[in-house]
């Protein structure tokens, strides 16, 4: 059996080769035999530009057809995949292009200089090229090697274990760590997902998530991909856009402030629903309230799912069976999940206490950092950081986190980079940053501040935009005397929460 990724995927292509199999609304439209031709021709672009099978090419890309050629074409020639989120900053990407060393960055035009820059102070083999959206020096190399016919047919045979993408993700040191995730992990979770959600050739995907995270690279666009099921790929989330071509597909993957906005729009109801088989929705928790006002407006029970970078998807509400509001269901098929509590055992059934899992699903560890991947593993077995219970009869709800961690959005933010950020200020003593519960994105942050002198929070604001993308700015701020602290000196952030939990609820 060949372990490259997009064997395959390939295998669709060839099958289905007159099928469209990925189209833009307003954009292009791509069959199967011409999805595998282009990036065979985008797989010649890359190994023209120096990557060779291990190399690493980074993308701060906008979603399109073109970044979904890339990627494919990065797999086709063994490449490793590194997807930035469209908001980093110069300084956060400079951090990843210096710790992942890429052969190739592909970022806008307005970003070259910075990354060009790079190639001198931190990344001598750096090769950058400019893609802005569907335009850019790529796109007229791509164009160029298509005219003339160059391409490059092979698939390199990879190893299971082999690297396919490196996906960062953010962690209570703050400091970013890049999870590596193998051939064999998107693989066998792919197959868990086709299993579990019956998914097949048969499902269109309303694709509105970001291709630079796990949900809508790995679950939704792979799944898709392997099954040979059309995608219909939308810039982004907007719910005009979903609502215009929710009719011509069948499933749609979500993080739940997508729900939430459906929701508040009077467009959607039974009809646009209609011949929709499935509503996923993982990345942060889904609100019982959400799920059941989604069942009394649509008739449909939202499939509630739980993962992460590290491990894709782990927990699956059935397809067939009890989709239990607030809950993220049984393991997938293939994976085991374990509650443990402190003393090392796992804990009885409707306890709560630390979720582990183990799987083929699980990544192999974290990029340049064995010690930080031996201290997440126990044996074979990953600490989430996820609070858990069990129930007797095998669903999983997540309760909280061990982790110190804010989800705005389906986002994840470390309050340590941004207090990291806050407290290099001059006039900062110290800080904390903590998450409390927001209408639209679930949460929202408030920073909390004790200053030398009185602070002015505009110009902490915008010290944290130059250094930080938009989506981890604080939208609360507030000036203490001092933190609240334990007997032990650490903060009590739960404190912090309690007292600023109506900051963005409040009428
Ligand atoms: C944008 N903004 C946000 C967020 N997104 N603020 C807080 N939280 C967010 N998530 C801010 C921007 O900084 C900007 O503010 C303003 O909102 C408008 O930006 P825009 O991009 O236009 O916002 P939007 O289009 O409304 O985006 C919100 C969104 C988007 C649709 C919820 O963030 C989104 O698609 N999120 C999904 C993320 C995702 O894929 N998560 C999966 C990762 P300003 O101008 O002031 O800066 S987790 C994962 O992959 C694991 C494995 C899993 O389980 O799935
Ligand atoms: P990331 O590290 O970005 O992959 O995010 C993974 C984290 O998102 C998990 O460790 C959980 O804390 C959270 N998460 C993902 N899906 C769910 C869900 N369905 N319910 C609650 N939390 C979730």
């Amino acid at each position: 059996m060949p372990h490259n990724l997009f064997s395959l995927i390939q295998l669709q292509f060839l099958n289905q080769s007159d099928r469209i199999l990925l189209s833009v609304p307003g954009g292009r439209s791509l069959t199967g035999s011409e999805l595998d031709a282009e990036t065979a021709c985008m797989a010649a672009v890359l190994i023209d530009a120096g990557v060779e099978p291990g190399d690493r090419v980074s993308a701060q890309v906008e979603k399109g057809w073109m970044n979904v050629l890339l990627y494919l074409a990065v797999l086709r020639i063994g490449g490793v995949y590194l997807p930035l989120n469209s908001a980093y900053t110069e300084s956060e990407v400079e951090y990843f292009l210096t710790d992942a060393e890429p052969r190739v960055h592909v970022c806008p035009q307005v970003r070259r200089e910075h990354a060009e820059s790079l190639v001198q102070s931190a990344n001598e083999q750096l090769k950058v090229m400019t893609l802005d959206g569907d335009l850019g020096f790529l796109r007229d190399v791509f164009d160029d090697f298509k005219l003339s016919g160059r391409a490059v047919e092979e698939v390199v045979s990879r190893e299971a274990a082999d690297l396919a993408s490196i996906i960062y993700t953010s962690g209570t040191t703050g400091k970013p760590k890049g999870a590596m995730i193998s051939h064999g992990n998107l693989i066998a979770n792919a197959e868990m997902l086709t299993e579990a959600w019956a998914y097949s050739k048969a499902d269109t995907l309303l694709h509105a998530l970001p291709l630079f995270h796990v949900h809508g690279l790995f679950v939704g666009l792979n799944l898709a991909l392997v099954n040979g099921g059309p995608i219909i790929l939308l810039p982004k989330f907007d719910p005009t856009l979903v609502l215009e071509v929710m009719p011509d597909t069948t499933v749609m993957m979500g993080v739940p402030t997508y729900y939430t906005r459906l929701l508040s729009d009077d467009r959607f109801n039974r009809v646009t629903s209609s011949q929709m088989r499935l509503y996923i929705s993982g990345s942060a928790p889904l609100l019982v309230e959400t799920s059941d006002s989604f069942f009394e407006r649509t008739g449909h029970r939202i499939l509630e799912r739980y993962g992460m970078t590290e491990t894709g998807m782990s927990c699956s509400n059935p397809l067939v069976g009890e989709r239990r509001a607030g809950s993220v269901g049984p393991h997938l098929p293939g994976v085991s999940v374990r509650v443990m509590g402190d003393d090392g055992y796992s804990v009885a059934g409707g306890e709560i206490g630390s979720l582990e899992v183990k799987g083929p699903h699980v990544f192999s560890g974290y990029w340049k950092l064995p010690e930080k991947t031996a201290s997440e593993f126990k044996g074979e077995w990953f600490i989430t950081g996820d609070l858990a219970i069990l129930s007797e009869d095998g669903y999983i709800s997540i309760v909280g986190r061990d982790k110190d961690l804010i989800i705005s959005g389906g986002l994840n933010i470390y309050p340590k980079e941004i207090e990291d950020v806050l407290n290099d200020q001059p006039d900062v003593l110290e800080s904390a940053v903590v998450g409390v519960s927001h209408p639209d994105f679930g949460e929202g942050i408030v920073a909390i501040l004790v200053g030398k002198k009185a602070l002015d929070m505009v110009v902490l604001e915008a010290a944290c935009r130059e250094k930080l993308a938009g989506f981890k700015v604080p939208r609360r701020w507030l000036q203490h005397d001092a933190l609240p602290r334990n007997t032990m000196g650490k903060v009590q952030k739960n404190l912090l929460r309690d007292n600023y939990k109506d900051s963005f609820t409040a009428k």
